[in-house]
């Protein structure tokens, strides 16, 4: 079935106009089979969630063939694989995106329409697989849809996780996390696999035998059992594999006797521990314990998935009695998503070395030419370091090997390079500094044992090469590279705004454009065409219609579809300055108080919509969550004013929230201190929907700028080169604030907003406060050139 072979034997599987054309399949009536024979709740109910069920189990159906036909299909041409290795997928829901890349979304929704539903309520039952927090686990999601339409040879790992992301609940007192029980029914995506299941140990010691070969033993262990979620390609039969990781004991771990005594706990104590590992996404690391949890979670990850990639390597082999282990980089890749896999290197040394024979230098040749990793960030604080007595007692063996490649690394610098001594310090592996607590870092591991480091935008990756990693590019200058992040064109506009898509394959006269967003440039030639320009608009007003009623239903308050959508979404953090939308809102609010009437009916009126999720512990992004609210209820509740502005928190804000969102946004907000955001995404998704940017030279903000043009992108604000001596002159105490600011600030600390204390907020914007730093993120230096752009985006509007 393939008309030939891309590079890395890529395959091109012909596009099936039809599929259910040649398997002659009655949709309605496989739903109706599934409700009947697939009987997962009481019989004879059809009500919206067991349609819902009964629906996914009937497209599951048409994946699995496909799903198993690829998996054969690249057995036998044994191409180049790519392993992405994630601690994170924020999937979202997968009903609409699995119809709508088989091509069946009006077949689905006419067979549902027959049985008495539609298709997007249907489809509003699921929740959303939310094993993720932000836009990295969201990028990963993304490759996997891309990678799937673009034919490639891939598969993604994770860990099943029982929790995902927190779901967040608003109160008068701010943000509150519940435990989002996204497996509370059952997945009808995911597919266990009793039979691939590995053993991964912990702790434990290592024992050296009398020829001096090296063995880790004892400790406990724990299976990882495999969990396969299809990951569907659009118009390809291409499906591959999500395998994600679920934590077991075995039976003979359960201990019976202790069991007859009553020792209810003592007799399952591995059970409980195997339990722990995938419980939750990201268990707090506040404590010792939660750290060893954590580290248990990222070992437990690269153990399982480089045993199975072995497992596959060596299987496709079977047949060739003369392999060799030096052809292994050439058949595999593994990504690392961040530092979060970096125990993959040694885990993969290990095996090769102790389980596999091999000797060092054929192992490390084999590893580093394997490995490659991907920098999301370049917060000195985000950056992962382990404590090496952790790591001693959890993974004894493990320690030994990063000690090795630390010190072969230490030797082959001081021997290729003069005056490193001052270098070396901070290019070592291990950091020793604090005798008291010396530490791993993990992007130093990455960045010496993989054969390419990249960076997620252009300006992030200049910025690895010229500081982060700058000692490292002036040793391996090739090593380091730029890929700016992307977005599948599917979830993100063709299947959740179906009205534009439609209107842009009218115009374009085809729909090519959706696997190749190059070909939008064509609308160019249609720019001053009224029709293109109506049509536009209705669909845009429809999204904001359909958008208006959600907020209705989520928060109580009313919004004017015939407002100004302004749209901020993304996980709360200082850096991404939140805080400065909602003081430019005040102080948006202050001026209209002091208008008189008829001054007010010449301003734009506005609806500010922001949302996103604060780390639990994060206290001050918690109480930029509940000044967004407090001001809400102020604002839309002044009678004199909120027919020129609302403000509203949208809560929960997750994958399906933004699919609803972006379609109707207007204008969103991407305004985080220049050098600080590495890439960014939904500013992708945004301007995709054809909104226009408000923003900084940030991230793939600067990308995105010179694609849609500076008269569609609202800047303001620092550059990146400047903000060290911008920060340089506050800490001199140069800086002198804007009024503006200044009133702004005033306004919320006189409680315009209530009774709440906001000082510790807005002292972190001034003085020595927040990080330490004093307004570390440069609110006060952007905030005039802000409020500026925002007054010329309200003229650009009318
Ligand atoms: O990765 C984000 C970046 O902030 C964003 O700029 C970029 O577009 C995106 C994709 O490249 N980073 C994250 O989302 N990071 C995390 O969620 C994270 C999770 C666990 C950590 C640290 C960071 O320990």
């Amino acid at each position: 079935e393939t008309n030939g072979t891309a590079p890395c034997g890529a395959l091109k599987i012909p596009a099936v106009a039809n599929p259910l054309a040649e398997e002659s399949l009655d949709i309605a009536s496989n739903i109706t089979y599934h409700a009947r024979y697939s009987p997962h709740f009481s019989p004879l109910k059809f009500d919206p969630e067991q349609a819902y069920y009964a629906t996914a189990e009937s497209v599951r159906d048409l994946l699995i063939q496909r799903w198993n036909d690829t998996f054969f299909h690249f057995h036998k041409v044994d191409p180049k694989q790519t392993y992405y290795l994630s601690m994170e997928y924020l999937q979202g829901r997968a009903l609409t995106n699995a119809i709508g890349n088989l091509g069946l979304s009006g077949a689905y929704a006419d067979a549902l329409t027959k049985l008495g539903h539609e298709l997007e309520d249907i489809a509003d039952q699921e929740k959303d697989a939310a094993l993720g927090n932000g836009g990295l686990g969201r990028l990963a999601s993304c490759f996997l849809d891309s990678m799937a339409t673009l034919n490639l040879p891939a598969w993604g790992y994770g860990l099943r996780y029982r929790y995902g992301l927190f779901k967040q609940r608003i109160s008068k007192d701010g943000q509150e996390e519940v435990a989002e029980d996204w497996l509370e029914k059952f997945s009808p995506w995911e597919v266990v696999r009793h039979d691939i299941k590995y053993p991964i140990r912990f702790f434990g010691h290592v024992e050296v035998s009398p020829t001096g070969c090296r063995k880790w033993v004892g400790g406990e262990i724990i299976y990882a059992l495999a969990y396969d979620v299809p990951i569907p390609g659009y118009k390809t039969k291409n499906t591959i594999s999500l395998r994600l990781w679920e934590a077991k004991s075995s039976a003979e771990d359960f201990n019976l006797f202790l069991f007859n005594e009553g020792q209810y706990e003592a007799a399952a104590q591995l059970h409980s521990k195997a339990q722990q590992i995938c419980a939750v996404l990201y268990p707090g690391d506040a404590t010792e314990n939660g750290k060893l949890l954590r580290l248990k979670q990222q070992f437990f990850l690269c153990s399982a998935s480089l045993q199975d990639i072995i497992m596959r390597f060596k299987e496709r082999r079977a047949d060739n009695l003369s392999w060799k282990w030096s052809e292994f980089p050439s058949k595999v890749a593994v990504q690392l998503n961040d530092t979060h896999p970096t125990l993959a290197i040694p885990e993969l040394m290990r095996l090769l070395i102790d389980d596999e024979g091999l000797g060092w230098d054929e192992a490390w040749d084999v590893t580093s030419r394997t490995v490659a990793y991907t920098n999301h960030t370049v917060l000195p604080e985000a950056l992962e370091k382990w404590s090496q007595a952790i790591m001693y007692k959890l993974l004894p063996r493990h320690m030994e090997i990063i000690e090795e490649i630390d010190k072969r690394f230490m030797a082959m610098i001081s021997s290729t390079l003069s005056s490193m001594e001052r270098k070396l310090s901070t290019m070592r592996i291990l950091d020793n500094s604090n005798p008291l607590k010396p530490v791993v870092r993990m992007a130093n591991l990455c960045v010496v044992s993989s054969h390419t480091v990249n960076g997620v935008a252009q300006l992030h990756s200049d910025i690895l090469k010229s500081e982060l990693f700058a000692d490292y590019c002036s040793i391996w200058p090739t090593k380091f590279q730029n890929k700016t992040n992307g977005i599948t064109p599917r979830r993100w506009i063709r299947f959740c705004s179906p009205e534009l898509s439609d209107i842009i394959t009218k115009w374009l006269k085809t729909d090519e454009w959706i696997t190749n967003l190059d070909l939008l440039s064509g609308l160019r030639q249609f720019a001053d065409n009224a029709e293109l320009h109506a049509e536009w608009a209705s669909a845009k007003m429809a999204n904001k219609h359909r958008l208006a009623q959600y907020v209705l239903n989520v928060t109580g308050v009313a919004i004017d579809p015939n407002s100004l959508f302004d749209i901020q979404v993304k996980r709360i953090h200082e850096y991404k300055r939140q805080l400065m939308n909602i003081l430019g809102t005040v102080y948006r609010y202050k001026k209209l108080k002091e208008m008189t009437i008829e001054e007010r009916k010449k301003i734009t009126p506005r609806t500010v919509m922001l949302g996103g999720k604060a780390f639990a512990t994060y206290t001050n992004a918690k109480r930029i969550v509940k000044l967004v609210n407090d001001v809400g209820s102020v604002v839309n509740d002044d009678p004199e004013v909120n027919n020129y502005l609302k403000v509203v928190f949208i809560p929960n804000y997750n994958v399906s929230v933004a699919e609803m969102l972006i379609p109707g946004s207007e204008l969103s907000q991407h305004i985080s201190t220049a050098g600080m955001e590495a890439s960014g995404t939904s500013n992708m998704k945004f301007s995709l929907n054809g909104c226009i940017i408000i923003g900084t030279l940030d991230g793939a903000n600067v990308e995105i700028r010179e694609e849609i043009g500076e008269d569609n992108f609202f800047l303001f604000g620092a550059k990146a080169d400047e903000v060290p001596k911008l920060r340089k002159e506050r800490e001199d105490g140069l800086f002198k604030p804007d009024p503006r600011f200044e009133e702004a600030k005033q306004f919320i600390r006189d409680g315009a907003f209530g009774s709440y204390d906001y000082n510790p907020l807005l002292d972190s914007l001034e003085g020595n406060c927040g990080y330490g730093r004093g307004d570390y993120f440069l609110v006060g230096h952007d905030f005039p050139s802000y409020i500026e752009a925002q007054s010329r985006v309200d003229e650009a509007y009318k």
